[in-house]
């Protein structure tokens, strides 16, 4: 809990989730600038950081929602360029958005503390893939680490500091969404007392200018740098090795060393476990140590089989049996757990398990099957709801739109009735789909992108198809905020990290400031005049936008609770003749149909009144004050 985030007791022991942990080490580690975009697992850490540097009074630190994680992770690098700690924090697919940076930055070397958190999601929880960004430490040449557990994960944020000033290196710190979203027991460490001061600016081109004169030598400097950190890892006091009475061992890494020991204790076997914290560059010595004494080592590890190809070209030259991904012992898909990791390390030792988890998980699935699924719906109320309403009867009519869209709350657009979203590849990636499609495909081409998504990677595209005078209509769904992972701020509202005031960047405004002749705002509870606008839309000549602006459904009903403004529900009157247009068309999450009659739920309704509209005997109401 927050309270406990920026509670001045040290000693004190208390319970945090692991992004909590993290946020609490960036404290401690008296961090001066943390810039993110949020994403899923990674969201809690910026949240906590967000309410924290309102409340911390001893320590003083900027904080701020970036645009997108390129931007966040320059304005990290600009404290780290004046030997302030600048940290950033993103899931996975954000250090896509922030590589170009990443990748330079590694070779101006870090001056003050810079740390990059990267919350990879196996399983793709809550992400468009599964890419093991361990990859990324390798390719860039900086170091990689990754916590084991919710307390070494806040421990391990001071020391990813230390390394990263010690080494003038980045230094990126790996997590896995089962660490970011477990909770244990955490050790608080002191808050140190500081002030946010401006430094004088000094000049230093021969370091910061990377023309290519100087970025030749400086890829030297960072190579010299990566061996001396790769010498520095065999004594990083997280890694860790227990020794065994066996000659099978098993390196396990990060989060997977909590499986490990209780797979073993499973087992009922005594095995020589090196936890392994440093993933990259690997401790060679420490491994060399470990394998040499062993006949067989297994290699344990999230998503892909990282450690185990560098641990196999040293276990050669000591004759060391390796079992991991490559070799069939552990899955190269999907987060592991303790069942999965147990089979693995009982297949290599020759046992069985100490259950038959094969049968367990073939009983579950057979459970899970009769199970009626439950697929993600719009909340009710949901304002993009009404715009995928408006929008699948245009295309209807217009015998099929191709419909590109985005990432967001609005993707579940994908889903019937709706069936208005037919592409999402990446944050931004709709608007440059559509501008290509315009030029290969006869239907009419309307995109859909969610207002946060806007601004972190979509405007170059609007760009290049104004430019390139592409027959296209974004509807741009503005329900100001990013709702999808947990309504942070972005750019169009007038709130920042740190609770302070911000300029918010109007849509259609920049639309029309890029020269678009048709930019119209509409309220998609209007659905006839959302069908109105988005026809004339579909009817101009080259790029048209159209703003469908009305606040998130969460967020509304939120404003008005605390304004005390009462939330009217909608009932279902008597001249209603079953047509079941709002069940089957509209499908809001309040609207039952119980085979008999339809009926409002009114504790869910958001009294959008969107169904009233939709419903063509009009047999939908306000329901009567008292009634
Ligand atoms: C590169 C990248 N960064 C972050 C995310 C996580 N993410 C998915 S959609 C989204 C934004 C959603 O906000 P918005 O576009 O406004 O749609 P809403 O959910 O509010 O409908 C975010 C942050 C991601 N998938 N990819
Ligand atoms: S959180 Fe907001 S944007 Fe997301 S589905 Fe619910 S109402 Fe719609
Ligand atoms: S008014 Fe109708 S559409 Fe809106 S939330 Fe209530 S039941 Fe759903």
């Amino acid at each position: 809990m927050i309270k406990d985030v920026v509670m001045d007791a040290e000693g004190e022991k208390v319970f945090f989730l692991g992004n909590e942990a993290i946020a609490r080490g960036a404290i401690e580690a008296g961090i001066d600038v943390y810039a993110t975009y949020p994403g899923t697992p990674s969201s809690e850490i910026s949240d906590t950081l967000s309410e924290a540097c309102k409340l911390l009074r001893k320590m003083e630190f900027y904080m701020e929602y970036s645009t997108n994680e390129k931007v966040a992770f320059e304005v990290a690098v600009a404290a780290s360029m004046v030997g302030k700690r600048g940290m950033c924090g993103m899931k996975h697919v954000g250090v896509n958005v922030a590589a170009d940076a990443l990748f330079s930055f590694a070779y101006v070397g870090a001056k003050g503390g810079f740390v990059v958190v990267s919350a990879d999601d196996p399983t793709l929880h809550s992400s468009q893939n599964e890419q093991d960004n361990r990859w990324y430490g390798e390719a860039a040449k900086i170091p990689v680490i990754e916590p084991s557990t919710v307390s070494e994960a806040k421990e391990m944020v001071k020391e990813a500091f230390t390394v990263s000033e010690e080494f003038n290196v980045p230094v990126m710190f790996r997590t896995c969404t089962r660490l970011n979203h477990a909770s244990g027991i955490v050790e608080l460490g002191k808050i140190p007392e500081k002030k946010l001061e401006k430094v004088d600016w000094k000049r230093d081109p021969f370091t910061n200018v990377l023309v290519p004169a100087i970025a030749r030598q400086r890829k030297l400097l960072l190579l010299e740098r990566l061996g001396k950190v790769k010498d520095a890892f065999n004594k990083f006091s997280f890694n860790k090795i227990s020794d065994g009475n066996r000659k099978e061992g098993v390196i396990a890494c990060g989060l997977d060393y909590v499986y490990v020991v209780e797979a073993l204790e499973r087992l009922n076997v005594n095995l020589p476990v090196l936890k392994l914290a440093t993933q990259f560059p690997l401790p060679e010595k420490t491994l060399e140590d470990f394998i040499s004494k062993l006949d067989k080592v297994a290699i344990v590890e999230e998503v892909d089989p990282f450690v185990e190809l560098h641990v196999r070209a040293l276990a050669k030259d000591y004759g060391v049996e390796v079992y991991g991904k490559t070799n069939g012992y552990f899955p190269e898909s999907y987060e592991l757990n303790i069942p999965v990791v147990e089979k693995g390390i009982a297949k290599m030792l020759g046992m069985q398990p100490s259950v038959d988890y094969d049968s367990a998980i073939q009983r579950a699935s057979e459970i899970q099957s009769i199970a009626p699924p439950r697929p993600p719906v719009f909340c009710p109320g949901c304002p993009h709801a009404a715009s995928f309403y408006a929008l699948k009867k245009v295309s209807d009519e217009y015998g099929g739109i191709a419909l590109p869209s985005d990432i967001g709350c609005y993707t579940l657009g994908v889903n019937k009735p709706f069936e208005a979203v037919d592409i999402c590849l990446c944050m931004g990636g709709g608007i440059g789909i559509s501008n290509g499609l315009a030029r290969v495909v006869k239907n009419k081409v309307v995109v859909t992108v969610g207002d946060s998504t806007f601004f972190h990677a979509a405007i170059p595209a609007l760009i290049d198809a104004v430019h390139s005078q592409a027959n296209l209509t974004l509807i741009v769904l503005d329900n100001s905020t990013t709702a999808m992972t947990g309504h942070q701020p972005h750019p169009g509202i007038v709130q920042r990290g740190c609770g302070v005031e911000a300029k918010a960047i109007s849509v259609e405004d920049l639309a029309r400031g890029l020269g678009i002749e048709f930019v119209e705002v509409v309220r998609p509870y209007n659905i006839k005049k959302m069908e109105e606008t988005i026809k004339r839309a579909i009817e101009h000549e080259g790029v048209s936008v159209i703003v469908a602006k009305q606040l998130c459904a969460i967020l509304w009903n939120r404003q008005r609770k605390s304004k005390g403004i009462e939330i009217r529900p909608f009932e279902v009157l008597d001249n209603c003749n079953l047509c079941l247009e709002c069940v089957s068309s509209f499908a809001c999450p309040a609207i039952i149909y119980d085979g008999e009659k339809v009926w409002i739920d009114a504790a869910q309704c958001a009294g959008c009144g969107v169904c009233a509209r939709v419903c063509p005997e009009g047999a939908i109401k306000p329901k009567k004050k008292g009634s």
